[in-house]
């Protein structure tokens, strides 16, 4: 095979276009995931999309963002995702099963094959040798329907890994080194590549540490080859079938190349409230800290929990810290038990929270005020642990454990002797909670509680906007800031007009009763606007309060995408025109047909009397989804 590991899974997915860097292609989505925050408004979209069974080879619907259940919406999201699960042909993984990406690695992801998941860290999977890629709920319902994925050909970046992982020094060191050299825009329109004599010294859930958070780099998807270790963790979950070794040619290309020695790595730490906001934890050692939480989908596999209970054991948390404990899964959950390391755990005096989100999605544990979260997460955005003033830090399972114990940042390495955890020969594989689709699906009656509403839809795009700038933000605006998540908001994300009340609250919280008395309206941002989460609420709550267009000096990948989706214009803008920009100036923009068509659109700026160009960075066929007022008004017109 020739070129580079993504080139060579792209062509074999190829069903429309040419692979150019930057040019549209479609391609054949294999596997699709979604998750219960996500997944409600993706499954209502398959439904109305009206097919009869998901056309992939395999789908799969897992329960673990929305599981704190302090009211019925909760465990009505997940009736409804069950029956709904049943009824169109997809599997589904119940609450308590664990986190989508842990389990989907363990027991679903194949090297080569093609992954489509409603939620930002589904590159989780580029650890299998899948290219996995995150997506708007939208887009998945789509794929689930058998249509392409329609993406811009990404460009490969490859980073060359040499040497060997020092004692204490972890996977999710190599990623944060990469964020300090790469920061969170460093992976946009690009697919990361791993390569290298290095590779072979990483187990697969090492490299799914590594594949995941390339999410924070805004990459399209993070990937490694498929190899000897490949084959032994999938032999070791009872599915060396699906293996097959897969590796980039001798002398594939890449745009660009980054050479990493992991021997020379040490200890790395990201500091509040961005995630390449990386330093050597050796520099912040001796800061009091309040909490530790080790979990979520970047750092909860069986080495990562073996480790930090060899790290522990016979040892007492330092009485000022709390350290909390969320396995990825419940196999995970079932070998610590088995193997008594849940005893050294506890007996530590953690606190055992579900195989599930939880903190990492300000699900419980939110910390004290003002107080320093050491967190083995991959996302520290201001507020999201649910306390806006804390401070959260990500680090190694490894650095958390170290500084559990001290009740201070303290590098690991000062602990003496590193724990050496064994991969098992055989992981205790039980699928129990993880249903099949219904045999009989015409018999499974969709059950929908009084939470679940339509996703809204746009009116067909107009010829002419008149529109308030409502807000001005900033570089780097998350998801998060847009459509913040947690314990208060998760329960609404299936009713978008009351989740819409809370859109941009932690930014400006009169911003939804402002939107609602303006009428069409605009929000301007910096640049890499709406990184972060794939979550489509926070195009869909903004339009649902009259958000019609977005002007941003640039746009991270998804959510550009799911601004096209549900038909908001996401213009980009030059510098001085965003410095010239207020809140409350009125602006025009006319002929948008021939605008969209042209990419090119000016806007008058009726507050001080001037014009600017904004131009549309979309592909040929977001100008038509766009000029149709959205993808669901688009598909509708191509099927009169
Ligand atoms: C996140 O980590 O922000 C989430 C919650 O998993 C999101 C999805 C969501 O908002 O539901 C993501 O990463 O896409
Ligand atoms: Fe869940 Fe956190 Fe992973 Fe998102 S980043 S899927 S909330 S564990």
């Amino acid at each position: 095979m020739k070129g580079t590991l993504v080139e060579q899974i792209l062509q074999e997915h190829l069903v429309e276009g040419d692979l150019k860097a930057g040019d549209e292609i479609g391609i054949r989505i294999d596997q699709t995931l979604t998750q219960d925050a996500t997944g409600t408004m993706a499954y209502l979209q398959l439904e109305a999309i009206g097919i009869d069974r998901v056309r992939t080879e395999l789908s799969v619907s897992y329960v673990d963002h929305n599981t704190l259940q302090t009211g019925f919406e909760n465990a009505d999201d997940h009736r409804y995702l069950q029956s709904v699960a049943a009824r169109y042909g997809v599997w589904f993984s119940r609450a308590g099963n664990g986190i989508c990406h842990q389990v989907h690695l363990e027991r679903f992801g194949a090297p080569g094959k093609t992954l489509l998941g409603s939620d930002s860290h589904t590159p989780t999977g580029g650890g299998l040798g899948m290219l996995a890629i995150g997506a708007g709920g939208l887009d998945v319902a789509v794929a689930m329907a058998g249509a392409p994925y329609y993406l811009a050909t990404p460009r490969v970046l490859g980073v060359r890994l040499t040497g060997q992982l020092s004692p204490w020094v972890s996977a999710k060191d190599v990623i944060l080194a990469l964020l300090a050299r790469l920061s969170v825009k460093g992976g946009v329109g690009r697919v990361v590549e791993y390569f290298g004599p290095g590779v072979d010294t990483l187990t697969v859930p090492e490299r799914a540490t590594i594949t995941n958070m390339g999410a924070e780099l805004g990459a399209t998807s993070s990937i490694f080859p498929s190899d000897e270790q490949t084959r032994r963790f999938l032999s070791a979950q009872d599915r060396e079938d699906v293996w097959r070794p897969l590796q980039a040619a001798p002398d594939a290309e890449y745009e660009e190349i980054v050479e990493l020695d992991l021997s020379s790595l040490e200890p790395m730490i990201a500091q509040p409230h961005s995630p390449d906001r990386v330093v050597p934890v050796s520099e912040l050692a001796g800061t009091p800290v309040d909490q530790v939480c080790i979990g979520s989908c970047t750092n909860s596999s069986y080495k990562d929990m073996m480790t930090v209970a060899a790290t522990v054991a016979g040892k007492t948390v330092h009485p000022d810290t709390a350290l909390m404990i969320s396995p990825g899964s419940r196999q995970i959950l079932l070998m610590m038990t088995a193997s008594g390391a849940l005893s050294d755990i506890i007996g530590a005096g953690a606190r055992l929270l579900e195989t599930a989100c939880g903190p990492c999605i300000g699900m419980g544990a939110a910390p004290g005020s003002g107080a320093v979260s050491l967190r083995s997460f991959n996302r520290n955005f201001e507020g999201r642990s649910g306390t806006a003033d804390a401070g959260i830090y990500l680090t190694s399972p490894e650095t958390c454990a170290a500084s559990a114990l001290t009740g201070v940042i303290t590098d690991p390495r000062t602990l003496g002797e590193a724990p050496h955890v064994q991969m098992p020969e055989h992981f205790s594989v039980d699928d129990s909670m993880i249903l099949p689709p219904a045999e009989k699906p015409e018999d499974v009656e969709v059950q929908r509680g009084p939470n679940i509403r339509p996703a809204p839809r746009r009116e067909p795009m107009q010829d002419s906007l008149e529109l308030t700038v409502l807000l001005k933000v900033g570089d780097n605006i998350t998801t998060d800031h847009i459509s913040p998540a947690g314990a208060a908001y998760l329960p609404l994300r299936s009713n978008v007009p009351a989740l819409a009340e809370h859109v941009f609250e932690r930014v400006d919280p009169e911003f939804a009763r402002r939107a609602t008395e303006s009428g069409p309206s605009v929000i301007v941002g910096g640049s890499n606007y709406g990184q972060g989460s794939s979550r489509e609420h926070a195009a869909m709550a903004p339009l649902h309060l009259g958000v019609r267009a977005v002007l941003a000096v640039s746009f991270a990948r998804i959510h550009l995408a799911n601004l096209v989706n549900f038909g908001i214009l996401p213009l980009t803008i030059s510098e001085t025109d965003y410095n010239a920009l207020a809140d409350g100036h009125q602006l025009r923009i006319e002929a948008l047909q021939d605008g969209i068509q042209a990419r090119k659109l000016t806007v008058s700026n009726l507050s001080i009397g001037t014009e600017f160009t904004a131009s549309l960075e979309v592909t040929d066929r977001q100008v038509h989804i766009l000029q149709a007022g959205g993808l669901l008004n688009y598909v509708g017109q191509a099927a009169q």
